[in-house]
Parts: C-alpha cells; sequence; structure tokens
C-alpha cells in the first residue's frame, strides 16, 4: 500500500517537472542561419535605401523587422575577393584572393566550415565563383563560373547537372527543397547566392514587360567631367562608350559596332540566349525588336542615345532585382508557415556595390560610395526588435565573426572583422572610426588603389596604371565630385587620413 501511494507521488511529480520543462520547439536553442547575397545588388535598387528606382517589399521586411546597415562596405569590391573576404573573415591579402582571376584554398578556416564542426547543417546554394569546389558544406549546388541564366547548368556535389527555369527561381527552388529535406533536429546554416543581377542582366521571361520606357531619374552625379580623377579618365566602365549595343543593350544588330573591349561578349550572349525554349525566344525576340526600332530612332542623336542606354540598362537591371526580391518573400513565407521566424537570423546583401549610372558608370571596382557601399541588412528577433538603423562603419568583413557570436561559437583570433552583434545589442559600443580598403585588379582599365574612409573624410591612392591621390569630403561632397587632394584648407585633414591609412595598413597586416 505504502509502496504504491509512493509510486505515485513519483510520478506525479515528474508530470509536474515535465510540464514545467520546455516546450518541444525549444530544444534546439541555436539559431539558424539564412545568408542571402545577390551578385550587384546595387543599394540604390533596395527600396529601404532608395524609394526612386524600384520596389522591394521583401528585401525591405528584413530592414523593417530588423536592422540597416546605412554604412556597410567591403573591403575590396569585386566579386570573388569579396566572396572569399565574408567566408574567411580576413582582408585579400591574407585569404588568397586579390583577385578574379586566383583559386580560392578551400583548405583554409571559413565561417560555414567552423559551425559545421559545431553541428550545423551547412548549405551552399546558387553562384560560388572561387574556382575550387566549395568545403565546409554537407550539400552544394553550385553555378559553373558566372552561370546561366536560362534552364542553367549546376554542379552538384561535383557532379554536372541542369535544372529548368529561370535561374533565380531555380535557386529558390533548390534552397526550398533543401531547407524542407533538412534534418529538422539540427541547427541549420543555407548560403544563398543569387547571380541575375551581374552583368548581362538577363530578366525572367515573365519579367520582361517590366519598367519598360520608364522614365528613371539620373543620379545626381550622372555627368562628371573626371577633373582632378586620374583614374576615371583611362577606366574603360561607362555606359556611355563602353557598354556593348548587343550583349548589355539587347539589340540584335550584326553590323553594329562592338567595344572592343568586350569582343568576347556578343558569343558569349548568343550562347546564353541558345538556352531559351523556342517559345520563350520568341518572345524574347518580340521585346527587344521593339528596342531595336528605338536604337536607330537615337543612335544619331548622341544626347539622346546617352539617355537611351542608361534607360536601357537600368530596364533589365531592375527586371533582375525584381526576381531577386520574389526570391526572398518565397524565404521568408518558409520561414513564416514553418514556425522558424524567431530562432533564424537572416543576413541580405550584394557581393559589393555597383554604379547605376554615377560618375557615368557601370560596374564596381572603385573606392567611390557606389561600388564600396553594399547594402546590408539583418533580421533576427529573437535579439532585434526591429526598425533599427545604424550608421557606424561596417565591413563584409564582419559577416563571419557575426554568424560565429550569434551561433554562440568564439570568434577566431585571426578573423579581422568584429561582430555586428555588438552594434544591436549595445548601443554604447567602442566601433571602429575609420575603414581600410584595398583593390587590385587590373580588369577594364581600372587602376589598383588602396585607401581609408572616416565617417566624413575618404583618402584614395591610385598606384598601378596612374598613381595619384584623391581626398573628398563626403559631408559637402556627397557624390565625390571634387577631389579635393590639393586643397590647401584640408591639409591637416588629408595629414591625419594619411596617418590612419598607414595605421590601418600596419594593424590588418597590408604592409605596402
Ligand atoms: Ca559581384
Amino acid at each position: 500500500m505504502n509502496q504504491t501511494i509512493i509510486i505515485l507521488i513519483t510520478c506525479l511529480s515528474i508530470s509536474l517537472i515535465s510540464c514545467t520543462s520546455n516546450p518541444p520547439q525549444n530544444i534546439q536553442e541555436k539559431p539558424n542561419i539564412i545568408f542571402i547575397m545577390s551578385d550587384d545588388h546595387a543599394y540604390q535598387a533596395i527600396s529601404a535605401y532608395n524609394s526612386g528606382l524600384v520596389n522591394t517589399p521583401n528585401i525591405d521586411l528584413i530592414a523593417n523587422q530588423g536592422i540597416r546597415f546605412n554604412k556597410a562596405f567591403v573591403t575590396n569590391s569585386i566579386c570573388a575577393p569579396s566572396r572569399a573576404v565574408i567566408l574567411s573573415g580576413k582582408f585579400s591579402h591574407l585569404n588568397g584572393v586579390p583577385g578574379n582571376d586566383q583559386v580560392f584554398d578551400g583548405n583554409q578556416q571559413t565561417f560555414p566550415k567552423i559551425l559545421q564542426q559545431n553541428g550545423y547543417q551547412t548549405a551552399m546554394i546558387g553562384k560560388w565563383h572561387l574556382k575550387s569546389h566549395p568545403t565546409g558544406f554537407d550539400y552544394w549546388n553550385v553555378l559553373p563560373g558566372q552561370g546561366d541564366y536560362y534552364n542553367p547548368d549546376f554542379i552538384k556535389q561535383g557532379k554536372d547537372t541542369t535544372y529548368n527555369g529561370y535561374v533565380t527561381d531555380v535557386i529558390t527552388e533548390l534552397s526550398l527543397s533543401w531547407l524542407k529535406n533538412r534534418d529538422k533536429n539540427e541547427p541549420f546554416c543555407l548560403l544563398m547566392h543569387h547571380k541575375a543581377p551581374h552583368r548581362s542582366w538577363m530578366p525572367a521571361i515573365k519579367n520582361l514587360d517590366l519598367f519598360d520606357d520608364m522614365d528613371f531619374p539620373l543620379p545626381g552625379n550622372f555627368y562628371d567631367g573626371y577633373a582632378g580623377k586620374e583614374a576615371l579618365k583611362v577606366q574603360m566602365l561607362t555606359v556611355k562608350d563602353h557598354m556593348d549595343v548587343r550583349m548589355d543593350f539587347k539589340i540584335p544588330c550584326e553590323t553594329c559596332d562592338t567595344v572592343s573591349v568586350n569582343s568576347w561578349a556578343p558569343g558569349e550572349y548568343w550562347r546564353r540566349l541558345d538556352r531559351l525554349s523556342p517559345d520563350d525566344r520568341q518572345k524574347w525576340d518580340e521585346t527587344y525588336k521593339k528596342e531595336e526600332y528605338e536604337f536607330y530612332e537615337v543612335k544619331d542623336d548622341e544626347s539622346k542615345y546617352d539617355l537611351w542606354k542608361y534607360r536601357r540598362y537600368m530596364e533589365d537591371y531592375l527586371r533582375c532585382i525584381v526576381s531577386v526580391d520574389e526570391s526572398v518573400g518565397q524565404i521568408l513565407d518558409y520561414l513564416k508557415e514553418n514556425g522558424l521566424e524567431e530562432n533564424t537570423i537572416i543576413v541580405y546583401t550584394s557581393d559589393q556595390g555597383f554604379f547605376l549610372g554615377e560618375h557615368g558608370l557601370f560596374d564596381k571596382r572603385f573606392m567611390y560610395e557606389e561600388a564600396m557601399r553594399s547594402p546590408l541588412m539583418i533580421r533576427y528577433p529573437k535579439e532585434i526588435e526591429g526598425n533599427l538603423q545604424t550608421e557606424l562603419l561596417t565591413q563584409n568583413l564582419d559577416i563571419a565573426p557575426t554568424l560565429l557570436d550569434v551561433a554562440g561559437i568564439s570568434i577566431p583570433d585571426d578573423m579581422q572583422g568584429k561582430s555586428l552583434r555588438d552594434i544591436w545589442q549595445n548601443s554604447e559600443t567602442q566601433w571602429r572610426d575609420a575603414i581600410y580598403y584595398h583593390y587590385y585588379e587590373k580588369g577594364f582599365g581600372a587602376s589598383p588603389h588602396y585607401g581609408v574612409r572616416t565617417d566624413r573624410f575618404k583618402l584614395i591612392h591610385f598606384y598601378d596604371v596612374v598613381d595619384s591621390w584623391e581626398f573628398y569630403d563626403l559631408e559637402t561632397d556627397p557624390n565625390e565630385m571634387e577631389n579635393l587632394y590639393n586643397d590647401p584648407g584640408y591639409e591637416q585633414q588629408i595629414r591625419e587620413l594619411s596617418d590612419k591609412l598607414i595605421e590601418l595598413q600596419e594593424i590588418y597586416m597590408d604592409i605596402i
């Protein structure tokens, strides 16, 4: 009898204990991570940053429900180098990828590898662009090189595979499928890398009608005579003179002069078009036939032709952005429908900034704001209430330390960035007062350069192709139109920035 009572009391105590313990969904304490990065996505083409060009409601949601970084910069504004910085948390001179031609050494330390070693399921889907095969991922399925837009080839865990559809949609479907089939008892880290906003900007067929003949506002620094800017005088990246009639403007003109620097371009363009189904190819041809008529109307009037080129560039670029925004919406929906919103940190960024006509340019590379600055927003409801913004100077170098920190993993001493978590957790944080930049490639006539940017000033030294210095006061000249390097009024500030430059080169071990 007594024994029965004791057993009953014991059972009651156990059931009381189990009632007060955590519900099943909280068993997995570690946060999930979704890192979405689009190639060449300019912050100017995200409505959270700039309402004048395109509406991106889904990407904006990440900012509105999280934190938006208004001064997020890269260390080296070009594709593969930026990807290597993000993965390693180290500057280009230490991660072995200063330019697009180097092969990323997959044996080195990366944040996905560390997450994997700490019990995370890891996946990499989309554009990789680092020449070696991805390492540190339980699943990877990547585009070869730049990848194709239509019915694209992928390398799935080392095996050649082809998928039907538009590349942005394929990357989204592969990502959703991986999320659905993952082990739901373990935390995950998904890297999802979109390619479409990269040149040659070929849109989804269903989006070919968007933005047609829209009057896009010209950037305030569209017309720049390059006075005092020696490096801009020798580059070959202007909308006006260096875009290809066939590849960039999609005009099927066999007799048109093409730009010699892009002599590879037309062949590449036709190869990409050949992947369309006959029905889709017909829709493509109908769309661009109309543009061809306009082309013949404007091509002999220089000022009209220049504006037409800018419009043609924006139409296709923004059509690609619309697909990326749709993709982000699908991922956010999945998180919501599966109760994963609270415990998932979602990052949206680009591998660098991009010129959308500023200084008359397309592309990236230069230390001017539009190329050096990238979009960056993070949603993490568990720690960030939403609608937060920061003007602190951050870099893509900070991504790896941040994600490790949020996952509760100690940040390796040799990573050179800082955890951004300090920014949203501590309003009194002691943050950096200057950032360092170093670009190495000579492609398209761009001159290698390094420099320093503080909250207000920027000092640049172009040291190859041309040898020249530039200095900007971003408070009085945010469009960077006037090089003040020889202005006696700024002598002291230039000296201070020169000292800062040397200090940062020593700290980051980039001894010139
Ligand atoms: Ca890029």
